[in-house]
């Protein structure tokens, strides 16, 4: 064989991917290899693996169904290297390639690893862009080039010029404003109906994979009964159908909502498919948008759902890229308190946290507002490491490879960058989780107490925080107010405030 070897990594399973297009069917062979090293480099969610391993085998399939020879490396092969490089580096040797080609990968570890099999393989590595996003990251910088702030608003704003979304004829957003966020913070009301979310059945490959994963990664955090993912592109475009018709119209208002035993409401659950490629970025936003253009759903739904995918995940991939790899190790608040067990156990008298983590055990998801206002804004109170955290982040969801997680857990919830992400840090009180959840009617803490025993550990922790913080964001005016307060508290109610969070903080 004079042909290439094409490389296709678990969270690149697209038809239309870079490193499949002109691809010779005589010559060329497509790889795909399930390797330890992906799978334990932080202990995945068994069903993030299992999700991954069955959407790479169906993946396969459909390519060999559409004539294309595939050299598919399962993770129990006798010969199995038990990483990216060693199975690239065999495949080579096995077909006499005389070109390997590859797309650039979603993590800086895979990226510094392609580097090294540019020089240390006896062929050529051609390494092609990964276009499957809205924004090049050659764009992003030529927007981040010169700008003091980074603020996602402004570089939002230029997505939807660039991309007529949401634009009317001559070019002004359409409802006359860029954001609707205003009306997206309901909390839920009573006997409001909530859509199940949308559920596949594992077939045999899946069911296969499941098995294997059951036995192979027995240590790792997260249970595997009851996996209900789409694993084909054909059974995600399902789940974007179910999203659109059920979820869709209410996704605005109740977007920061939290409920007990209600764990996804309206949110989309596809995050999983997107970021594996087996749904298109640009798609979902067209579905969104034409929604709105039919009648089906309002403006602040509409906006508020492509805002998450044009905007923030555009943005957060772009700021990971500009920014790696240091920015994997900025700490702006010093904070080195290890994550807590409870964080792999769900063992806590805290409701809204053990409800949180148990959940996360439970599906390998939680959405937005419980990661960032539940597990991360505890984290970001009591101090928690942000590597620690973002270590965790990183293995116990299903959606989650660094270049998303990354920005979103050490800018966007702990505030490590100082500020470059988040435009202050998302440290709340008890309150804030009362208000959007049903949380706190049962917890064993009280919400309403500020100190003592029986206070909401959120409470003294908030306050604590923005003592010890004072002057990293006094400055910032949304925060200044919260600095203010503290500073009119009597001397003796300090004094408590401080006492109670030590208390919680020792039993940590
Ligand atoms: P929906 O609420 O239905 O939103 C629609 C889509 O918008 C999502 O599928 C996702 O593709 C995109 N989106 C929404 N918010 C964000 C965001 N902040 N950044 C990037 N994309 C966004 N998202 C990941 O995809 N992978 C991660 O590893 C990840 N880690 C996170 C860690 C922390 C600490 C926080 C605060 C957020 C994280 N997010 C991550 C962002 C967000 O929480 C998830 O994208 C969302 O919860 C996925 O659920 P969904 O598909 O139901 O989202
Ligand atoms: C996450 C993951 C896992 C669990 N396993 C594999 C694998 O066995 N083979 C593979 O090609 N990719 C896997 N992945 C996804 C990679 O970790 C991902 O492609 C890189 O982190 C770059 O984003
Ligand atoms: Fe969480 Fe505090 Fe509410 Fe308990 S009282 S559920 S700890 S916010």
């Amino acid at each position: 064989m004079s042909g290439a070897v094409r490389l296709v990594l678990g969270d690149q399973l697209s038809r239309n991917l870079a490193s499949l297009r002109r691809l010779d069917k005589t010559q060329d062979v497509v790889l795909l290899a399930e390797v330890m090293a992906e799978a334990t480099y932080v202990p995945h969610h068994p069903q993030k693996i299992a999700f991954l391993f069955s959407a790479m085998r169906h993946f396969a399939e459909e390519l060999r169904a559409g004539g294309i020879k595939v050299d598919y490396i399962r993770l129990d092969d006798p010969d199995n290297t038990g990483t990216l490089g060693g199975e690239l580096s065999r495949a080579i040797a096995r077909h006499g390639a005389t070109r390997a080609i590859v797309t650039f990968p979603g993590e800086w570890r895979v990226w510094k690893q392609m580097r090294q099999w540019q020089q240390d393989f006896a062929v050529p590595v051609e390494v092609k862009e990964d276009d499957r996003f809205f924004c090049p990251i050659a764009r992003f910088r030529s927007w981040a080039d010169g700008r003091k702030q980074l603020r996602m608003e402004f570089f939002y704003r230029e997505m939807r010029r660039d991309y007529k979304i949401l634009l009317t004829s001559d070019g002004q957003p359409e409802g006359g404003q860029w954001n609707f966020d205003a009306e997206n913070r309901k909390s839920l009301p009573k006997g409001l109906k909530i859509p199940q979310p949308y559920r596949e059945e594992p077939d045999a490959v899946t069911t296969e994979v499941l098995a294997l994963v059951a036995e192979r990664f027995k240590g790792h955090f997260g249970k595997l009964d009851g996996f209900f993912y789409a694993v084909t592109a054909a059974g995600a475009e399902r789940a974007l159908d179910h999203f659109i018709r059920h979820c869709l119209p209410l996704f605005g208002d109740y977007q920061d909502a939290m409920a007990m035993g209600q764990e996804t409401l309206f949110h989309s659950i596809l995050s999983p498919y997107i970021n594996a490629g087996l749904l298109d970025p640009r798609r979902v936003v067209d579905a969104a948008e034409q929604a709105w253009r039919q009648g089906h759903a309002p403006l602040n739904a509409a906006e508020g759902f492509i805002r998450q995918i044009l905007g923030w995940r555009e943005y957060v991939r772009g700021i990971y890229w500009l920014k790696m790899p240091g920015y994997a190790d900025t700490n702006a608040l010093n904070a080195h308190r290890p994550l807590p067990d409870f964080y792999w156990t769900g063992r806590t008298d805290m409701n809204c946290l053990a409800q949180v983590i148990r959940q996360t055990e439970r599906l390998a998801y939680a959405h937005h507002i419980q990661r960032l206002m539940v597990t991360g804004t505890f984290a970001l109170l009591a101090g928690v490491d942000p590597h620690e955290l973002h270590e965790w982040y990183l293995s116990v969801y299903a959606d989650a490879y660094e270049w998303v997680e990354l920005p979103n857990t050490v800018g966007m919830s702990q505030f490590a960058d100082g500020g470059l992400l988040a435009s202050k840090p998302y440290a709340a009180s008890g309150a804030y989780i009362n208000r959007m959840s049903n949380y706190c009617g049962t917890c064993r803490y009280d919400v309403k107490q500020r100190t003592g025993p029986n206070a909401c550990p959120f409470n003294p922790l908030y306050w604590d925080f923005i003592a010890r913080h004072r002057e990293k964001i006094g400055g910032n005016p949304r925060m200044a107010q919260m600095v203010r307060t503290y500073d009119k508290f009597a001397d003796a109610e300090k004094a408590r405030i401080a006492e109670s969070a030590a208390a919680v903080l020792a039993k940590l």
